[in-house]
């Protein structure tokens, strides 16, 4: 493994703490105008976060590349990531025409495990984006991962989480098949909510 140059990792840093900021922004704004428009904030809150270096270097260990500065801005599109909860699964939808309509970031990709939930259970709607940045003389794009998903989504993501961390891989995969009916029970909550809040709109 070739070794990591620091004055390389932390120009690396720097630029993806200034995407981060940018994406913040940006998209706080475009939440916010969305909200005045509708009457409603339909988002409960968001989170961002620039992946860490151990994280980093197991996914790239993953993909069978070595841990240097080239491989990270190259092959690891969620070295920046954000991540917007929504009440409801029609409110996800909507969040994401929002950001593909302001043309604010370059979206690389859209990908909707909502209708194509993941093995595990999964559900989340996401979007690869470029984030430009203006440095001295230059625009740098900067690649970016954001996630939207509703609450019931959010929470059973965050328990897989912990639980899948937390265990070894052989207990992992004894549970595997009861977290992923959790995951089941998570969408008839999205579907159940749904109804409601189309009931509800209709009566005001
Ligand atoms: P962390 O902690 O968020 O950094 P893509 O669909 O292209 O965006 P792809 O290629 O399927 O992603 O890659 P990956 O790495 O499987 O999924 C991207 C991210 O989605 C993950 O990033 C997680 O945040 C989330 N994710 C995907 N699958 C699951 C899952 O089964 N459970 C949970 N809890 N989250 C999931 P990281 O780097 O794995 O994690």
């Amino acid at each position: 493994m070739k070794e990591l140059l620091q004055e390389e990792v932390d120009e690396m840093l720097l630029k993806y703490g200034f995407a981060k900021k940018k994406l913040e922004t940006g998209l706080d704004i475009l939440i916010q105008a969305h909200a005045y428009r509708l009457g409603y904030n339909s988002v409960e809150h968001v989170k961002s976060r620039i992946k860490s270096m151990e994280s980093t270097a197991t996914k790239l260990k993953e993909k069978g590349l070595d841990l240097t500065v080239i491989n990270i801005t190259r092959y690891i599109y969620d070295m920046v990531g954000i991540r917007i909860v929504c009440s409801f699964v029609s409110d996800v939808y909507e969040i994401a025409k929002v950001i593909r309509e302001s043309n604010e970031f370059m979206i690389k990709k859209e990908l909707d495990y909502i209708k194509n939930p993941k093995e595990s259970g999964y559900r989340s709607y996401h979007m690869h984006v470029l984030v430009p940045i203006n440095l001295d003389d230059k625009t740098e794009y900067v690649q970016a991962e954001i996630q939207i998903r509703t609450v019931a989504m959010d929470c059973w993501a965050s328990l897989d989480h912990k639980l899948r961390y937390k265990l070894p891989k052989k207990v992992e995969l004894a549970v595997k098949k009861e977290i992923s009916e959790c995951a089941s029970d998570m969408m008839k909550v999205d579907i159940k909510m749904q109804k409601l809040s189309n009931i509800v709109n209709e009566m005001i």
